[in-house]
């Protein structure tokens, strides 16, 4: 498989070569969005797949037929991978984009633009569990060693793979005055017909009562595992190895709490509070 253990280094992070060159990073950055655009923007972990499907739902109208055809990663391309321009639907209205990249890279392009921002954000102590266990699959990521390891590369956020969750976090969200943008967590997303619901009308595409409910149903978290449309089991085995885990690996809050030792729980807090210390975000209950 291609470039699986080259790391293309743009920007200041670390990317996956197998997945991002310097041409397709410059593409991203140099894109010129369209005031229609939807971006989906999140740190890795933190929700994406499942933002991706309930977009297209939203825009579907609740017609399944999209999310059970059509892989995610064709629907709401990755702007900064290299299929993107294959995969983008340039008739479509909104374009569907998704994207992990820092906002020091995306924010001046964006600004050009009326393009409707979305960023998720979810506890990072779920997220660093998250990542882990997907390293563990994803053989065009590192072996993330043990999971003591994996938090301290994690928590130092240099040089560490798509760079630190606290710079992404506060970058991103330092442009909500900037940007048409729309802050959701994944925590906010298990209360899912609110959630729906409010995004919907963000996007000015308000449901029907029955609209909404399918896009409920097929988006719980065991209907999205059985899709693989989405559950990345289309993916071969040479680049997710299918028999270390599953990425609808359980899709809970708090999972943290069953890898955490007190210890790191409190060096995490610790760092969290240094790191944020300055934000007026609310983060700080995402600590809880
Ligand atoms: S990626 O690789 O960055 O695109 O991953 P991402 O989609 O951002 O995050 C994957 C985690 O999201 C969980 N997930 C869900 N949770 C609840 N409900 C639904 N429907 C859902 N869909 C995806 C997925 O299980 C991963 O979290 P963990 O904690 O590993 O289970």
């Amino acid at each position: 498989m291609d470039r699986m253990e080259v790391t293309e280094t743009f920007a200041g992070i670390s990317l996956p070569g197998h997945l991002h060159t310097e041409e397709s990073l410059r593409f991203a950055s140099s894109f010129q969005f369209r005031d229609t655009d939807v971006v989906i923007v999140t740190y890795p972990k933190s929700g994406t797949t499942w933002m991706q499907e309930i977009l297209t739902l939203i825009h579907s109208k609740g017609d399944l037929e999209p999310a059970k055809t059509i892989p995610n990663w064709a629907r709401a391309p990755w702007l900064e991978h290299t299929y993107f321009k294959d995969m983008l639907q340039e008739t479509s209205r909104p374009r569907l984009i998704t994207t992990h990249l820092p906002c020091q890279v995306l924010a001046p392009t964006l600004r050009k633009s009326k393009a409707k921002v979305i960023y998720m954000a979810r506890n990072p102590k779920d997220v660093a569990v998250s990542f882990y266990h997907f390293h563990k699959m994803a053989k065009f990521l590192p072996d993330p060693g043990s999971f003591e390891d994996f938090l301290v590369r994690f928590l130092e956020g240099t040089g560490e793979w798509y760079g630190s969750w606290f710079d992404h976090v506060k970058g991103w969200l330092s442009q909500r005055a900037e940007l048409d943008l729309f802050y959701i967590t994944y925590e906010d997303l298990h209360q899912l017909g609110r959630s729906v619901e409010r995004l919907a009308d963000w996007l000015g595409c308000p449901l029907q009562p029955e609209e909404s409910r399918a896009i409920q149903q097929h988006c719980s978290f065991s209907s999205m595992r059985e899709n693989a449309m989405v559950n990345y089991t289309l993916i071969p085995c040479e680049i997710m190895d299918h028999s270390r885990g599953r990425f609808m690996r359980k899709g809970i809050v708090g999972d943290w709490r069953d890898h955490f030792t007190p210890v790191q729980n409190m060096r995490f807090h610790k760092i969290y509070q240094e790191e944020m210390q300055d934000s007026s975000l609310r983060f700080r209950w995402l600590m809880d």
